[in-house]
């Protein structure tokens, strides 16, 4: 492979890994898709891992989350059933966070995303219905795992999240004392990734320029 075309597919793979995504703090690591995230498969005892998981699928059906409006969700009776509609067009994140071994350890962070939160799906139930959805293709979920119930956030005073009032951002705080715990975020569907592809094209046009002119 030649030199422009290695930068360009790093460039395409880094725009893609952060497509949808404009900014992330604390905790919150934005990676491309791991190949599991079943217990014990991506672990990091200080980075919560956030990764786009489909940037744009038009729903078969309708798709139940758990929190739609903006608000602190600090107790499971906080949450409720709602549904994004068959055929709207949507993108989809998973956030997860599990510690080396089994130890107790927090994550604290925040994430803010290009287009409008729609929903987070929150309940394992709900976790595990929209993977086949809207998982990644190459990763593997914790559906039919040991330990698939200890996935979702156990809300509470010392483990919350909060969406904001623009529907842009979520602020997490999640304590994983043994196993691992993850949130799905659902958002208005990102640019196609021809668009991606463009602008990548265009920075290589860019650098090739200004190393002709060096
Ligand atoms: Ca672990
Ligand atoms: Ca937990």
């Amino acid at each position: 492979m030649n030199k422009s075309l290695f930068l360009m597919a790093l460039i395409a793979v880094g725009a893609m890994a952060h497509a949808g995504i404009s900014s992330v703090a604390g905790a919150t690591t934005i990676v491309s898709p791991p190949a599991s995230v079943r217990d014990d498969q991506t672990e990091s005892n200080t980075q919560a891992f956030l990764f786009l998981e489909k940037g744009d699928v038009a729903l078969g059906a309708n798709l139940n989350v758990d929190a739609v409006a903006a608000g602190t969700y600090n107790s499971a009776g906080l949450l409720s059933t709602s549904q994004i509609l068959a055929g709207t067009h949507v993108a989809s994140y998973m956030l997860h966070a599990d510690p080396v071994a089994d130890l107790t350890k927090t994550w604290e962070g925040s994430m803010t995303f290009d287009e409008k939160i729609l929903g987070v799906i929150a309940t394992r139930g709900h976790l595990n219905d929209s993977d086949p959805i809207l998982g990644n293709g190459g990763t593997i979920y914790p559906t039919g795992s040991p330990f698939d119930d200890s996935r979702e956030f156990e809300l509470g005073t010392a483990e919350y999240f909060v969406i904001s009032n623009d529907l842009k951002s979520i602020r997490y705080r999640c304590v994983a004392n043994t196993k691992f715990d993850q949130f799905r975020v659902v958002t208005e569907s990102v640019p196609e990734p021809t668009s991606m592809a463009a602008l990548g094209l265009g920075l290589v046009g860019l650098v090739r320029k200004a190393r002709r002119k060096a």
